[in-house]
This record gives C-alpha cells, structure tokens and sequence, in this order.
C-alpha cells in the first residue's frame, strides 16, 4: 500500500501550474537520448512512484534516441505516431502515453497529435521508453510552459518510465535512488566525467516487441526470485567499481562491472518464477564470442537489458576488430 500519490507529487512540483491549459499550440522536435545502463535499475520499492529499490548509472547513446512534435489539436482525442505509423488507441503504448499525458490535464481539457520519431527499436530492450517519456517530458515542459530546470523534469520523467530519469542529459547519469516517501530526491545525476574513446556496439538480433515487458519482468523477479535478496549489494558494489573506473579510466573495471552487473541482473529473472530469459540464439553466441575474444587478448565485454540485444563495450582502438568479429554491430562513439 503506497500512500503518496503521483498527482500530489506532481501537485507539489507544479504548483500553480498544475494542469494549466497549453500556452502555445505546438512544440516541434524535442529530442531525448537513449541511455544504456552499466549498472542496472531492477526492481521497484515503489511501483506507484516508480521508485527504485537501488541506484543505477547508465551512458547515453548521442543521437539514438527519440524525438517528439506535439500540435495541440481539436480533434476530442489524442492522436499518435511513430515512425509515421498510426499507434492503435487499444495498444499499451498508446494506453501508457496517455496515461501520462493525463497526469497534467483536467478531463477533456485538451488533447495532441503527438508524432514520435525513434531512432531505436521500440520495445525491444534499447530504452525506447526511456528515450520517449523524457522527450514528452521536455516536450511538455516547452508546451505548458513550466521551465523547470531538469533535475525536476528528471522526477516528472520517472512517473512515465523509472528509466527515462536518466535520458534528460548525455553521457554518464547516476540515477540516485532516494530515500524519501514522495521520491522528490529520486532522480538523474549527470557525472562530470567524459570518456572519449569510449564506444559501444549494438548488435541487434531482434527488433521485435519482447514476450514480456521489463515492468512485469521486474515485478515478477521482486515478487519471487530467491536471488533478489543479493541484488542490493552486488549494485553497491559494481556501482562503486564502475564509478572509480569512470574517474580513473579504468577501462577493464569498467567492462567486467557492466558485465558481471548485467548477469547479475539476469540471474535474478531466471531464478524468478515463472523464469524469464530474454535470449536468442544469437544473444548466447555473441556472448560466447566477446568471452574467445577476451581471451584472445582483444578488451571487449558486454551488457544486455531486458530483451535479446547485446550491447558491446570497447574502445577506439579496437573498433576494427570489433566490426570484423561482430558483422552488422553498430558502432556508436559515446563521447
Ligand atoms: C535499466 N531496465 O537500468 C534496466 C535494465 C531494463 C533492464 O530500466 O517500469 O522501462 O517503466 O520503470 O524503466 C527498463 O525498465 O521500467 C529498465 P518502468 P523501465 O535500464
């Protein structure tokens, strides 16, 4: 029983502006990142506030990511699109944006056409909803007129998807877990160090929506995994590791953090019950082959989310050989 609500959370940040009337009629193209975390957000102490039972530090992805155009319109009914295609009134991706979107109005007080464009996968374990309810976020932000400087946005963020909090900047974001009931300390933390060189690989095996959304996946992992109790600790730890290894540029820390961080993550939802695995064929052998590559002296390691993908961790120097072992792997230099 949780007994902050969202809207008095968001009553208490908007103040006066609290559901107020759009101030202008459109916004046009507000982009935000996708992020990957190195260390992960699993599991919820709060599932009406979105709140995190640990902290988690991800790396935004530059210009994969999600951009939005609103026009208020007068059509009675909110209209959405991504990728120029219609998203179906009786789809949980058109159910859970205008869910959000009513957090801010009054019923029927106004309504948008909403054209989304996204440069990742939606759905598939890329951070689509991260990326798309921070972008919303900003976009709202332009629209209702609220400037708010974006450790606010960050919260307002969460309450759409816990992941979005981190999508507001660039590089490197501790999402800082917070310990307060109404979650007004729960929220992205940009870190002041950049890496260049630093790259990751996207190998994407499928694009497809995954058999179980990352929330109920989450749920299901807390409710019954006998391997969430060590979860806590092993966060503390590789999240102390990998934030030496960003400050130090430790760059084998840094991998087997992520890595030993991401299997981690995944053992807790295969002990869980019913046992949720996300690979694919392909997922286990690009793992099998980053482990021959490591031990044939090439530094690459890998973390995975909650879908198939595997993302590839290196850098620069050895972008040559990462494209010759992993055809097809898409390249993205973080800073
Ligand atoms: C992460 N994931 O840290 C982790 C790792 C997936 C695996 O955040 O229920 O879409 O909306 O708060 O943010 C995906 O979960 O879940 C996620 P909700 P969200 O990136």
């Amino acid at each position: 029983m949780f007994f902050v609500k969202k809207s008095e959370v968001i009553q208490s940040i908007l103040t006066d502006r609290f559901k107020s009337l759009p101030k202008q009629t459109c916004v046009e193209d507000v982009f935000a990142p996708s992020n990957i975390a190195l260390c992960k957000y699993w599991g919820k102490r709060n599932t009406e506030l979105n709140l995190p039972v640990t902290s988690s530090l991800s790396v935004s992805l530059l210009d994969r990511g999600s951009s939005i155009s609103l026009v208020v319109n007068t059509d009675a009914v909110d209209n959405v699109y991504v990728n120029d295609q219609v998203v179906m009134p009786d789809s949980d991706f058109y159910r859970r944006f205008v869910e959000f979107l009513n957090l801010f109005r009054e019923p029927s007080s106004w309504y948008v056409t909403a054209k989304i464009r996204s440069t990742v996968p939606v759905g598939a374990g890329l951070a689509s909803s991260a990326c798309g309810f921070a972008s919303l976020t900003l976009a709202l932000d332009q629209l209702l007129n609220w400037q708010l400087d974006k450790r606010t946005l960050s919260i307002l963020a969460r309450f759409g998807s816990g992941s979005a909090c981190r999508s507001l900047w660039q590089g490197f974001v501790e999402w800082q877990a917070g310990v307060r009931e109404d979650g007004t300390d729960s929220y992205g933390i940009p870190l002041a160090d950049t890496w260049p060189g630093l790259c990751m690989g996207l190998l994407i095996f499928s694009s497809n929506q995954k058999p179980i959304s990352s929330r109920e996946a989450m749920r299901i992992t807390v409710e019954t995994s006998l391997a969430y109790a060590a979860w806590p600790n092993k966060v503390s730890s590789d999240l102390l590791d990998i934030k030496t290894a960003i400050q130090t540029k430790d760059f084998s820390l840094l991998g087997e953090a992520s890595e030993s961080n991401a299997l981690a993550m995944h053992a807790t939802m295969l002990a869980a019950t019913p046992s949720v695995c996300y690979d694919l064929p392909g997922t286990q052998a690009a793992i099998n082959r980053v482990r021959s590559l490591r031990a044939d002296g090439v530094p690459v390691y890998f973390t995975q989310d909650a879908g198939p993908n595997i993302k590839l961790i290196f850098l620069k120097k050895d972008a040559i050989t990462i494209s010759e072992a992993f055809p097809g792997v898409q390249v993205i230099n973080l800073f």
